[in-house]
């Protein structure tokens, strides 16, 4: 019966997932913006590599993620279907890279506000951040 119930701990601790969310924060907007950036960086301490795979926040009609790229000199960006996080590695969403983009944002974001963010991961399922608003 031991033996028993500490396999169902070990079952039940690894399906949770290992996954992390350091230092989430969005740039502020300027009035009539329709769309907001967010950045954050993604930790994985598992022996699996995970991936977010969707984002969602009551403070956006939809939110996509997003990478820049540069084409032939220009900076455009694109959305994407996934960010890997590899096992004990980390992937950074940052300015000028890939961030998280709030589609139809329902007013501004300002300097202080915290915005909740649900991420979906592959394994780890849906983990909950706050984003805090910094400078425009
Ligand atoms: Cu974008």
């Amino acid at each position: 019966m031991k033996r028993f119930l500490l396999a169902l701990i070990f079952v039940s601790g690894s399906a949770l997932g290992q996954v992390s969310v350091d230092k989430p924060w969005a740039r502020a907007t300027a009035p009539g913006a329709k769309v907001a950036a967010g950045y954050m960086v993604l930790q994985n301490k598992g022996a699996a590599a995970d991936r977010l795979v969707g984002a969602s926040s009551p403070a956006a009609a939809r939110v996509e993620l997003h990478v820049h790229l540069h084409e032939g000199g220009v900076m455009k960006m694109r959305e994407v279907p996934g960010y890997d996080v590899p096992a004990g590695g980390s992937f950074e969403l940052k300015p000028g890279g890939a961030h998280l983009m709030f589609m139809d944002i329902k007013r501004p974001f300002k300097e202080g506000e915290k915005v909740p963010v649900k991420l979906k991961f592959e394994k780890a399922g849906e983990v909950s951040a706050e984003f805090h608003v910094g400078r425009l």
